[in-house]
């Protein structure tokens, strides 16, 4: 019938699929200690969907998630999008302020929080203005008036739960992408979003297959670890390993033994930590059981890559994705891998370079990179001005630059704003420079991204210092403990080096470019 879209909901075919296919007593998540079934995983997410219910959520509320990665995740997010309502998983590692923005940008009714996170936020609930439930995860809740424990909700809930009649196109969840102004863009991602990039990515690139296990040191809340920790095993029927801490060269190795996953996902720097850990300690953990290896988030340096499979004897396939494709859209592919390069187009996107006219550029000349694909978001929430700048017919700009070599493979080559990837996260210079004009001895900021020997990037500041103050080492460590504990910690500065001056143009606006050199 004209109009009418497929009917389509992402539990019945990341969860119950699997079920329906026999695999119910396999076990679809290991969690330290913890592990459960496919039948487990339906039963909590069915509780968690009529729990929601039963406390007034309807489709399209939204859920807003902050916790570790772990089966309260994966069970928040998949009874939420059973009922048609939105989870929206964010970043662990901001400050209270942000956490403001993102609930109130949402109007999330419901806050899913472990209470690591709910104690650093509480003392402003009132601030949080649509917010009327909270959810705290706790392994030892006490009994509080105002908010719900997580384990009790779900517990005393009926484990029969019926499907919202969802279709395809149905926004299905959102993630949270950085902008260069610094205020996080809400991404709406459709029903089928997840099983778009599952066929794309992880099918034919990946070849997952119910026998894998996967591992991302990348945390679900960004768009790469939902699909390597989440929603790519689930969709083969696989098994998840979730781990709850920040990753560490130490840990992740202790995982990687302890758990012998098939695959394994990382970004760039943790390549390199893992790398250099190695070559520190002479310890080469075996990591035997791993079939292969995925790198995203910034480019990989052919350095590692070549280290890598020298001490593992595994490939790291490099690709790049983004919060709005949902993964991986260009990649290297087993057997067909060029280190240094981002590979070719994954089957199901279709790439272009282009010029300032938007006409398509020739080979080894560098443009702008716009894709094409069903994984595609359908635009962020409530903001116009990037909507039309994102975005022509199915088109969407990535923001970065490449050039294709003659062979077809993808070279990145820069992005086209002033967004840095630091460690595989977007990271916004102007919201660093905020920060530290807001301290007192800081008269100028401007702050760029600086590459290392190997072409990852940090932020560097170049600061004017007000009159008076004298530049010293322990000025530019306490400037970087402010910028620390008012935002996210890893977007301090790696580097600071005071100027007399700072670069401008005849109207007065600082040329970042000059400071690049
Ligand atoms: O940064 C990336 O390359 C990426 C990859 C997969 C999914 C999401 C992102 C941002």
């Amino acid at each position: 019938v004209r109009g009418i879209k497929e009917h389509y909901n992402a539990t019945s075919r990341f969860i119950e699929d699997n079920i329906r296919k026999g695999l119910g007593n396999k076990v679809a998540i290991v969690c330290d200690n913890e592990q459960l079934t496919y039948h487990e995983l339906l039963r909590r997410v069915n509780q968690f969907g009529s729990a929601l219910r039963n406390v007034g959520v309807e489709s399209e509320n939204r859920i807003l998630l902050l916790t570790y990665d772990s089966p309260e995740f994966v069970v928040t997010f998949f009874g939420s999008m059973k009922i048609g309502a939105i989870p929206i998983p964010v970043n662990t590692m901001l400050q209270p302020n942000d956490y403001e923005y993102l609930l109130n940008n949402s109007r999330a009714k419901v806050l899913v929080v472990h209470e690591d996170f709910w104690d650093k936020i509480k003392e402003i609930r009132e601030r949080f203005i649509y917010l009327k439930q909270v959810i705290v995860i706790s392994e030892n809740f006490s009994k509080k008036t105002d908010v719900i424990d997580f384990f009790e909700f779900v517990d005393c809930a009926s484990e029969d739960l019926e499907t919202y009649y969802s279709t395809s196109e149905d926004p299905g969840f959102w993630l949270y992408s950085s902008g260069s102004t610094g205020n996080p863009k809400g991404v709406i991602h459709h029903q089928k979003g997840m099983e778009m990039a599952y066929e794309n990515y992880a099918k034919n690139v990946l070849n997952i297959t119910e026998d894998d296990i996967t591992f991302s040191a990348s945390k679900l809340f960004f768009a790469y670890g939902l699909g390597n920790g989440m929603y790519f095993p689930f969709g083969a029927g696989g098994k998840a390993v979730l781990m709850k801490e920040r990753p560490t060269p130490e840990n992740v190795f202790e995982k990687l033994v302890e758990t012998k996953p098939t695959i394994f996902f990382g970004v760039p720097t943790l390549y390199g930590a893992m790398i250099n850990y190695v070559e520190k300690t002479g310890i080469v953990p075996d990591l035997s059981s791993v079939r292969v290896c995925v790198s995203a988030g910034e480019a990989l340096p052919a350095t590692f890559f070549n280290k890598w499979s020298e001490l593992f004897g595994v490939d790291i396939l490099d690709g790049i994705g983004s919060t709005e494709a949902l993964h991986i859209f260009l990649s290297n592919r087993s057997g067909d891998i060029k280190a240094g390069s981002t590979g070719k187009v994954v089957p199901g996107y279709e790439a272009r370079i282009l010029n300032d006219q938007l006409i398509e550029v020739g080979p080894n000349e560098i443009g702008d990179l716009v894709i094409k694909g069903e994984s595609l978001t359908g635009g962020y929430w409530c903001n116009l001005e990037e909507n039309h700048r994102k975005f022509y017919g199915e088109w969407m700009h990535t923001g970065d630059k490449y050039y294709q070599d003659e062979e077809g493979y993808f070279w990145y080559s820069g992005r086209s704003d002033d967004m840095l990837k630091v460690g595989g996260i977007w990271v916004s210079p102007i919201e660093i420079e905020t920060v530290l004009f807001q301290h007192d001895k800081v008269l100028e900021v401007a702050v760029i991204g600086k590459k290392t020997e190997n072409n990852l990037v940090f932020p560097k500041a170049f600061i004017v210092l007000k009159d008076g103050v004298t530049p010293s080492d322990e000025l530019s460590d306490e400037l970087k403990l402010f910028v620390k504990t008012n935002l996210a910690p890893y977007k301090y500065p790696r580097e600071i080096e005071f100027k007399d001056e700072l670069p401008k143009t005849a109207t007065g606006k600082v040329q970042r470019f000059r400071l690049r050199v």
